[in-house]
Order: structure tokens, then sequence, then C-alpha cells
């Protein structure tokens, strides 16, 4: 195993292939703001961040960047950068706001508006189904942990490729259904924040059958393009978000890769096997009697495994396990004693290409691979002038990361695409707008927004002149 080091090899960023996708990532109640413009409806983030104690000093999304006003200068920013694509979210509220019945066609103007600009500045329009805003009235009927949640998401995503199909240029139905289903249900971090492990598991299921009736819906668009009232193209590639976790073992002790391998059970393999053909972990509930497997009824796994075109990868860090008797399932997190970002989290580079070549080997390379997110949160610098913003350790690890990202190339892997997160400072969930993630930094006071050094430096590496 290497060490959390680059490799000394002289390279640079001109060595991506051609057609390499760069992007940068963000979520509509992150950056949007707008909340109750143009007929959008309550999601269940509106709810969570007006109760008291559940976001940091009481945040909310209500503005955040107001990118749903300011989207002509982001995408600007975009361009200046030299970006491929932007993969942003379709607020379920905003086009269908109940999330059930009557659409809400200002909803999808929105996002027409956003794709057109995109387009006309050469960027790619990249949209994510659903990252984390549930229609309130969804959850007041029981949420995720309901199958007819399901049902209603295949419908909203339909409509979307009815409505937008001829702008959007890459579809990823879902967005980390590990944290809608474990921060939202069983932890409760996260909203709708509720607390408990087998509504957990359920919302698991229920996200990816969702998940899997939208692509099956897609699939049976091919073929409808051009006519009359079809809308949709269903030609732009279509796949899913995750954040895996793919543990490093503590040592090479066996018991500890062991643990290492288990620990992928609930963050990894119950997310992606079913869309392999392959049953849910069987170990995690035998450890844990007491919780219930999900409720897959018959037909549920093959619905999952509809193909899907690409995955989508989101990495920030890679934990240690070790091999601990006195849990149920035998493994525990340990300190893995790396610098950590704002966030508190291990700075791992390298745990980017362990994870990258175990999705690719337990996929068998059946479909290419894009890294949706990466970036971190770290302290700015900003200039008493405010004209220039410092983020050396930012540029740091991007480079690191995007070292290791070509090594997976050159390795094998078929990645075909970088996505930071992320352009602009934003809604950092539970957290508030205490942690910033952007590019570029944002004066959530007057809506300016500060380049920083690292946005100067990605600019570099996609115009292909950084050294990596
Ligand atoms: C995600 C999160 C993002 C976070 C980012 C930093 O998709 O992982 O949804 O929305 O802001 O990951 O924590």
């Amino acid at each position: 195993m290497k060490d959390e080091q680059t490799p000394s090899r002289a390279r640079s960023s001109a060595d991506f292939p051609t057609g390499f996708l760069w992007g940068v990532a963000a979520a509509s109640y992150q950056v949007e703001g707008a909340v109750n413009e143009d007929g959008r409806g309550p999601s269940i983030w509106d709810t969570f961040s007006r109760t008291p104690g559940k976001v940091r000093h009481g945040h909310t999304g209500d503005v955040s960047v107001d990118q749903y006003h300011r989207y002509p200068e982001d995408v600007t920013l975009m361009r200046q950068l030299g970006l491929g694509a932007y993969r942003y979210s379709i607020a379920w509220p905003r086009v269908q706001p109940d999330g059930s019945g009557a659409f809400n066609q200002a909803g999808f103007d929105y996002y027409k508006r956003l794709s057109d600009e995109l387009h006309r500045q050469g960027i790619k329009s990249a949209a994510t189904l659903y990252h984390w805003d549930l229609p309130q009235a969804l959850e007041d009927a029981g949420g995720w942990p309901e199958r007819d949640t399901a049902y209603r998401f295949a419908e909203y995503a339909a409509a979307c490729f009815a409505e937008l199909g001829d702008y959007v240029d890459m579809w990823i139905t879902l967005n980390e259904p590990w944290c809608s289903a474990v921060l939202g249900y069983d932890i409760g971090e996260h909203a709708p924040g509720h607390t408990s492990k087998s509504k957990g598991w359920a919302a698991g299921h229920h996200l990816m059958l969702g998940h899997g009736l939208a692509v099956h819906a897609y699939r049976s668009l091919s073929g409808t393009a051009g006519q009359p009232g079809a809308g949709a193209r269903a030609t732009a590639p279509i796949g899913v978000t995750h954040n895996f976790e793919t543990p490093r073992p503590a040592t090479l002790h066996p018991e500890d890769i062991e643990a290492a391998d288990r620990g992928a059970d609930m963050r990894t393999r119950f997310f992606l096997d079913p869309m392999l053909g392959l049953p849910y972990p069987e170990r995690h509930f035998a450890a844990y009697p007491e919780e219930t497997p999900p409720p897959v009824l018959e037909g549920d796994m093959e619905i999952i495994a509809t193909p899907v075109d690409f995955l989508g990868l989101n990495y920030y860090f890679e934990p240690v396990v070790a091999a601990d008797p006195e849990h149920p399932e035998g493994f525990c997190v340990v300190d893995s004693y790396h610098e950590t970002t704002d966030m508190g989290w291990p700075i791992t580079p390298r745990g980017l290409s362990r994870q990258l070549h175990w999705i690719w080997d337990h996929i068998g390379g059946r479909c290419p691979l894009y890294i949706t997110e990466n970036g971190c949160a770290m302290p700015d610098d900003l200039t008493p002038d405010g004209m220039r913003c410092h983020d050396p350790l930012r540029v740091q690890y991007l480079r690191e990361h995007f070292s290791v990202a070509l090594d997976a190339i050159e390795e094998g892997i078929d990645l075909r695409g970088y996505f930071v997160w992320s352009l602009i400072d934003n809604f950092e969930w539970s957290l508030g707008y205490a942690k910033r993630f952007g590019l570029v930094y944002a004066d959530y006071i007057n809506q300016r927004r500060v380049p920083k050094d690292s946005y100067f430096y990605l600019r570099e590496v996609i115009s292909g002149a950084e050294a990596l």
C-alpha cells in the first residue's frame, strides 16, 4: 500500500485524456435561495432548518448565494474557469410543489433558463434529480420509508425527462442515497431528522427503487424521440451518484483486512450490489437481528438493477477501520492520524485511488466512472481589501486528488470526469454557512463573489498547464 503522497514522476494536467469532463457541483437547497418564489413548495430542508437546534446558528437556505437570480454571473465564472459541465440539482418542490399531483411550469422554466445560459456559455448541463430536498407533503405522508415515495419520485423524474430532456446533457437520479436514508432517517442529523434504523434501511431501499424506476422510465423513452409530445430525447447518459466508503484496514493483519471489508457493507455494498443484480449485504442484518431488513417486494431487485450509463462517486476521505470483537459487526473506525480539513475529515488522496480500484473491480468495469464531487472546507484568507482570497490548503488538497485521478486513468480505470465541490461557498446542511467549500468566496451580506486562489489554480489545471 502506498503512503499518502503524490507520485514524483513529472506530468501535467494536459495528460488527462481529451474530452475529460471538468466540472463543478452544487445542490438546489444549498445555492438557490428564493425558497418562496414562483410557486416553489416547502421541502424537508425548509422545515428542518427552521426547527430550533437542527442547523448551526439557525441558518437556512432561504437566500444562500441567491443563484436562482444570479445564475448568469455564476455561469460566467464557470466559463472563465474553462469548465465543461455544471452539476446542479433540480429542486423537486420547485417543479412539483406537493411531490404529487400538479407540476409547476415556472419551476421547470428556471432549469430551462439555467441550461440555456450554460449552453450559451459552452457548458454542459448535468442535472441531479434528487439532492435531498423532498417535498414536505411527501414527508408528511411518511417520506422515503414509505414505498409510495419511490413511485412519486419516478413520476417526478419522468416529468423532468419530458420537460427538460432537450436541455440536460447528463442525468443523475440520486445524490448520495446513503445520506438521505441514514443521516435523514436513522441518525437524524439531516432532514427530516428521524432516528430509526429500520426506517433508515427502508428509506435506502425505496430510494434505490425510485432510482431504478426512474432509469426504467428513461429507458422506455428511447425511441420516442421526435414524436410530438414525447419531449425527451433520452439520449443523454443517465447514472447515479453515491458516497461510498471503502475503508482502509488499520494493519495488514487478516482480521483488520476482514474488518475493512465489512466496513464497506452498509455504506457501499448496500447501495451498489442491488445495481449489480446482487442482494443486500446479509452480514449486517445477521449481526443486528433486531434491525428490520429492507422491505423488498418481488421484482424490486430487477428494477434496481436496470443498467446505468455511468456511476458517480463523491469522494472526500477514506476512513480506517480495525477489528473489534466487542462490536456486533466486528469492526470499528479508528484514528487515522492524518491532517484534517475544516470539517475534521482526514486528508487521504491515496484513498481515492483505493476507492476507484475497489469500485472498478467490484463492478467489473461495466460502466464508466465520474468523480461527481470532491473538494474541501479549508480556512480562507480574504485580503483586507476584499479583492483576493488565499486558500493554499485547498489548492494542495485538489492537486493531490487530481494527481491520483490521473494515476487511476493511467492504471486503466475508465474515469471520464471530475466535478469539484463547489464553485461558490454555500449552505453546508446542518453546519449552516460555517464551512466554506467554494473555489469562489461568497460574501453573504452583499452577494459579492471573490474567486479564491484555488479558482485560478483549477483554471490552470483545466487549461493543461499545471504540473501534477
Ligand atoms: C454531498 C453533499 C454536499 C456537501 C458536500 C460537503 O453530496 O456530499 O451533499 O451537498 O455539501 O459533500 O459536505
